[in-house]
């Protein structure tokens, strides 16, 4: 099944997730996932929006949650549509993702029972250790771009299709 018919088949809009990177000078700070989806990827910490919540909201629990930081300035960098073409759509796997970037934030990065948090150059980000999608889209939002995009998966998990559309927020 193609992207265009798998998106035309869901029946109701994706549940929406949040990343979040901190930024300092030249270095990104990933957080190794030790358990639940995605584990044993680095990625930023984020989750799952509540009901009742605003998306930014979300992405600064789960910061303090993930990593024991709090961001303050949040920038949303990119929204990103993830669709798995061979996972049961009740398996709630297909997921809008919505990263923000941050330079400033309250705490030390601490490991969690979640997530264990480490600073790496930008330009040395592990993506052999990070979801297949990342190295079509990271490298470009730590050089500025800000980006939309469609990303479905086959059922190895690797990007099987992508589409990136201009930026709206
Ligand atoms: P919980 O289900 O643990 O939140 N996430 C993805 N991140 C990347 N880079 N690529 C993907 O491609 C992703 N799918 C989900 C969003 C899941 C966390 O994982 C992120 C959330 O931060 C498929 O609450």
């Amino acid at each position: 099944m193609t992207l265009v018919q798998f998106k035309a088949k869901i029946p109701h809009p994706l549940r929406i997730a949040t990343i979040v990177f901190l930024l300092r000078e030249n270095e990104v700070l990933l957080a190794m996932k030790k358990r639940g989806f995605g584990e044993g990827h680095w990625n930023g910490a984020g989750g799952k929006v509540e009901p009742g919540e605003i998306v930014e909201e979300a992405a600064i629990r789960e910061t303090q949650e993930e990593i024991g930081v709090t961001p303050k300035g949040l920038v949303k960098v990119a929204v990103l549509n993830f669709y798995f073409l061979t996972i049961p759509v009740e398996e709630n796997w297909n997921q809008q993702v919505q990263v923000y970037f941050t330079t400033e934030w309250s705490g030390e990065p601490t490991e969690s029972e979640e997530m264990r948090p480490q600073w790496f150059r930008c330009y040395e980000i592990p993506l052999q250790e990070m979801w297949s999608d990342d190295t079509l889209w990271l490298p470009r939002v730590l050089a500025g771009e800000k980006l939309n995009a469609d990303f479905a998966f086959d059922q190895d998990k690797q990007v099987a299709e992508y589409a990136f559309r201009p930026f709206s927020g």
